[in-house]
Order: structure tokens, then sequence, then C-alpha cells
């Protein structure tokens, strides 16, 4: 059967979406954009970029410490993320909600604050070979400094994690196991509710790091049960240099602050500090405020979506982009798992994927190539770098078209 995306039937009129997103009807080299780089960053909606706007011309203030209306307002409009980033991952209380800069940040405040004080020599840290860097390095550092080691869970051919192995790593010196939700490299979805609880049994604290999911599906921290879970807004509809870490309020009392400064404390004396609560004990200094404003209105905006009929509308994008895929003869795809968020990498027999990227770019076509970040991947796999397609709700079929004629143009300038 060919699925077409007319036939969904989310009842939500995705080319009035698109409106949304000026930059969509910009012309790249002549050709109008198809944005296929999503999972590197999305694009930002008039919505989210007029709130921010809006607050730097007519509502900025610091925030936290002002007696007078205008700091109040600020605290009142920036605090409001908290409350809605609780809800749309549905932890239990807004404490538990920390603001980061981004998903490495979230990553490395618990790998520098809950991983440094856990860890003694001889204890291991579970990542998978699937990792961002960004959930490697820092962990990497941290086992550095504690005289920890790290075990890796190996990849399947098709993408998927070996859940077996996954079993027989986690042992009674496991204090953490860090995995990725959705991998940027290969669009795995992991079974994380299950591997959190396999972990769990085994004693393990699970950090899930969940920086292709959250904006591409609905996602529940109390249902999968981890300890931490990161995310960047900036790659869903809000703006960069903002980040979330949720971590259960158990771990974050004990946990000690992760940068010093101002608004972390309770009193400072020369003798001795004490420190706030959390969550303010992990946001020391000025907060990005407009971006987390901006963040309050880009979950204002998906939610006016939907989260379930986002993820629907993007499925069958990729669903439609890889029944057209595989039909190219010598494009090899890199990972074909079962369950497959909105990414997807692919290489062309004989042909570097910079290469691919660039002529797609003459067509107008944004994909992204190279090792993503992520060169276990391609160790595992192979190669050295893949192109990657990756989508989001405001995409469509038209773009699945262009990026097809690219790659069939790509073959034919190679021939
Ligand atoms: N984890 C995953 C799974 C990611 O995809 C990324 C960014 C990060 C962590 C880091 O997020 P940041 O917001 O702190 O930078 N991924 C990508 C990508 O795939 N291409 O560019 C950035």
């Amino acid at each position: 059967m060919d699925r077409t995306v007319e036939k969904i039937s989310t009842g939500v009129d995705f080319d009035r979406i698109r409106a949304d997103f000026p930059v969509l009807k910009r012309k790249i080299n002549g050709r109008p954009l198809v944005y296929l780089d999503n999972a590197a960053s999305g694009q930002m909606p008039t919505f989210v970029a007029d709130r921010i706007d809006r607050y730097h011309r007519h509502e900025h203030s610091n925030v936290h410490r002002g007696i007078h209306s205008l700091s109040q307002q600020a605290t009142e409009a920036y605090e409001s993320a908290r409350e809605k980033t609780r809800q749309l991952i549905n932890a239990s209380e807004n404490e538990e909600i920390i603001f980061t800069t981004g998903t490495t940040d979230s990553i490395n405040l618990v790998a520098n604050s809950f991983g440094l004080s856990l860890l003694k020599k001889g204890d291991r840290i579970l990542l998978s070979q699937m990792e961002h860097h960004s959930n490697i390095v820092p962990w990497q550092m941290i086992a550095d400094k504690a005289g920890a080691e790290i075990d890796v869970i190996p990849l399947l051919d098709d993408g998927r994690l070996d859940m077996e192995a996954y079993e027989e790593l986690l042992g009674e010196r496991t204090k953490i196991v860090s995995v990725v939700h959705v991998s940027n490299a290969l669009g795995t979805v992991n079974p994380v509710e299950k591997m959190t609880a396999l972990a769990r049994q085994a004693g393990a604290a699970v950090v899930i790091d969940g920086a292709q999911a959250v904006p591409h599906q609905p996602v529940d921290v109390q249902q999968i049960d981890c300890d931490f879970y990161a995310f960047s807004a900036h790659k869903m509809c809000g703006p960069t240099g903002f980040g979330i870490l949720f971590g259960r309020k158990e771990h974050l009392e004990k946990m000690g602050p992760y940068r010093g400064g101002g608004n972390i404390i309770d009193k400072v004396t020369f003798e001795k500090t004490t420190y706030n609560v959390a969550p303010f004990k992990f946001e020391a200094g000025t907060p990005p405020i407009a971006a987390g404003i901006g963040f309050a209105a880009a979950i204002d905006y998906l939610n006016s979506i939907g989260m379930k009929r986002i993820a629907d509308r993007e499925q069958e994008l990729v669903d439609l982009a890889l029944e057209k895929l595989r039909k190219i003869e010598g494009l090899r795809l890199i990972g074909d798992p079962p369950e497959r968020a909105s990414v997807i990498s692919f290489v062309l027999e004989g042909i570097h994927p910079h290469d691919t990227g660039t002529i797609l770019d003459k067509h107008g076509v944004a994909i992204r190539t190279g090792h993503h970040c992520a060169q276990p991947v391609m160790e595992r796999y192979g190669v050295t770098a893949t192109a990657r397609a990756s989508f989001s709700f405001y995409n469509n079929e038209e773009d699945v078209n262009r990026l097809i004629e690219g790659v069939k143009q790509v073959k034919d300038f190679f021939k």
C-alpha cells in the first residue's frame, strides 16, 4: 500500500502548521528549503520567536531576587516553564525540574554532582555503543576521577541494543546506567522502561539522554521510572542555550551543587556556606531567562498540536521516506531498527556522505553528514560518516520527494 501523508487522520492541518515557520518559505540555492536537519536543531515557530521578542522589548528584568513588579512578572513567566516542563514529561513535582543550558550541560551536572559522590574505585558505569559523545565523555572524565570503569552495551546489526548483553553486563558493581532514549545517529528507540526496571533490580541508578525523544513523542518519566532524564529546548521549537534535567527528588535533596555562585545559596559567610533547596541549588547565576520563557511558549505550541499527533505524523513521514529510500540501488541504511523515530542514516555506495550532503544542499535540501557526535556508532558499522535525514512534524510529503529526487541526482552525478 502506498502510504501518503494525506492519509494521516490526526485532525491537524499540517499545511497550516508550516505557515507558523517562516524559515520554511526561504529559498536555498534557488530552491524552496527542505529542512531535514531537525535532529541537530529544530526550527522555531513565530509564536515562540514573538514571545521571546516581547520579553526582551517589554518585560526584561532579572528573576528570583526582585521585589519590584517587573522582576516578579519575569520570575513568574520564567518559572511557568518549570510547571509546563513538569507536565510535559509527567514529573511529580516542579522541584524535580532543573534548568540547564542543554542536554550536554544536564549530563555533566548528573555526572559531576551525582556520579562523583556515588562512585567508588572499582565501580562501573554502563553506557551503550550508540551514545552521543555528550553521554560518553562526561562519564569518562568522572570515571577517571573516581577510579571507576566504563562498560558498553553492544549494538546488533539492525541498530538495536543487544539486550542479552545488557543483562549480562549489569553487575553488582554497576552503579549507573546512562543510555540514550532515541539514537541521533540511527533513529533507534530504546526500551528504556524495561532497561530501567532491569537496572533497578541490579541496584543501579538510571540516567536517560532524551534529547531526541522528548521533541518527537510523549515521554513520561514516572512511567519510565528513571532517576534522571535530560533534554534540550532547541530541538523542540525552543531557543538554544536552554535545557532540562529531571531528577528524582530523593537524589536532588542529597546532591551537592555543581557550580558555585549566587542563587544557589542559603547563607554565605567566609567560614561556611549553606545551600538553597533543589532545583535552585543547581542553578547558579542569572539564568537564561528569555530562553526559559521561550521554552514555555514552545511547550504551549507543541501542546496545541499534541505530542501523540506529532509522533504519528513524523512516523508517517519516516515510513514513507524509508519505503522510497529502500528502492534506491546502492543505498545502505545504517541501522534498520523495528522501532525508529525521526532519524534515517544512510550511505551511498562509493560516494562520501559529505558529497551527498553538498549536492543535496545545492538542491535546497538540508541534511547532516558526518559522525553525528557518535563515533562509536560509525566504528560499529564500518563507516566514517553517514548522511542523515531527520524529520519534524512540519516536514511534508514534498520534502520526502525532494530528498529522494536529490539522492538520485547525487547518484547520477557520480555515475
Ligand atoms: N544527546 C543526543 C542524543 C543528541 O542528539 C544531542 C545533540 C545531544 C545529546 C547534545 O545536545 P545539546 O543540545 O547539548 O547539544 N545532537 C546533535 C545532532 O545529532 N547533531 O547536532 C547535534
